[in-house]
């Protein structure tokens, strides 16, 4: 059931005993929403835990100091951030939270997850707009760690305030959150400047794997386990790569299959003007956003190449 704003407030507020989900492999804004929430929820005494099977990328670690995980059983209320699908919780979290997410707060046009209330709002760059607005609506106070997170979920999500889903309203957050203390700059040079030596190894393998299709409309890269192996990099690092195959000249979708360690291909893709990255993964099962979005398909890689050239061609012919 679609809930308002109000409601949300309402549920949180009254419940107790509350378990966050953030998804899994999770990034700025999935963590900026799980951590601001819960320090806005300490503050008013609720007990409060984060659940995510993987375990938080260092870049993150700001979010997370003087935070301690509240320990109880006896789980009251289950509210699920930034999560569009239950496949995007980590197996151990799906296991045990499916058929059990109390509410959903998410940003995701595609949202398909099953839940008691859905509060959805597709017109938000990131998810920490909507919970920027329930902390507010709720009275709980907003200090620099809360604006921190929230701030942190806004520029990520909307690449640092670039990308087609940042509003005057993701604008005028992010100043309120600078005007309450956020970090802006610091959080800017980790999330948008700083690469990791590892990160850089792979990402020059990655970029000799480009493959140009349909008159360089789109463009193709593919991460092997083996690139990990090489470059010491590891999956929580290859956010950035699929963001340098759209920003080629000329080139509508741009396309990252990552292999898993299971053989097969998560897919991660980004297009401009008015091509439909979620409608395009939606073919394979998978969505998203209008510009971003994702799918996965079975290896081998020539498979997954091939299904998802097929895919993308019923959009650009
Ligand atoms: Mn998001």
């Amino acid at each position: 059931m679609k809930i308002d704003l109000n409601e949300a407030v309402r549920c949180l507020v009254e419940n107790d005993n509350i378990v966050i989900l953030p998804h899994d492999h999770p990034d700025g804004d999935t963590l900026g929403s799980a951590f601001a929430l819960k320090r806005a929820l300490d503050k008013i005494g609720k007990k409060v835990k984060i659940v995510c099977d993987d375990g938080i990328p260092e870049k993150y670690s700001y979010m997370i100091q003087d935070v301690k995980n509240d320990d109880f059983s006896d789980e009251k209320f289950v509210v699920a951030v930034d999560v569009a699908d239950i496949s995007l919780l980590g197996e151990k979290t799906r296991e045990k939270y499916k058929n059990k997410i109390n509410l959903a707060i998410d940003h995701h046009t595609s949202n398909r997850l099953e839940c008691e209330k859905l509060l959805l709002d597709e017109n938000a760059a990131a998810c920490c707009e909507t919970i920027y607005e329930i902390i507010k609506e709720s009275g709980i106070e907003i200090d620099k760690k809360i604006a921190d997170c929230l701030y942190t979920g806004l520029s990520t999500d909307s690449g640092c305030f670039r990308y087609s889903n940042t509003t005057s309203r993701t604008l005028r957050m992010a100043s309120e959150l600078v005007d309450l203390g956020a970090s802006h700059f610091d959080i800017n040079v980790i999330m948008f400047e700083t690469k990791t030596r590892t990160y850089m190894k792979l990402e020059n393998l990655v970029m000799k794997t480009m493959q140009m299709y349909y008159d360089d409309r789109c463009a193709i890269v593919n991460i092997s386990q083996d690139m990990y192996e090489m470059s010491g990099s590891n999956e929580t690092e290859t956010d950035p790569i699929v963001a340098k195959t759209r920003q080629i000249e000329g080139v509508l979708v741009g396309a990252v299959l990552r292999e898993k360690s299971d053989g097969s291909f998560k897919v991660s893709l980004r297009t401009n003007k008015d091509l439909d990255a979620s409608a395009i993964c939606g073919l394979l099962g998978g969505g998203g956003h209008p510009k971003a979005a994702g799918c996965q398909i079975d290896g081998p890689l020539e498979n997954a190449r091939e299904k998802l050239l097929d895919a993308i061609g019923k959009f650009l012919n």
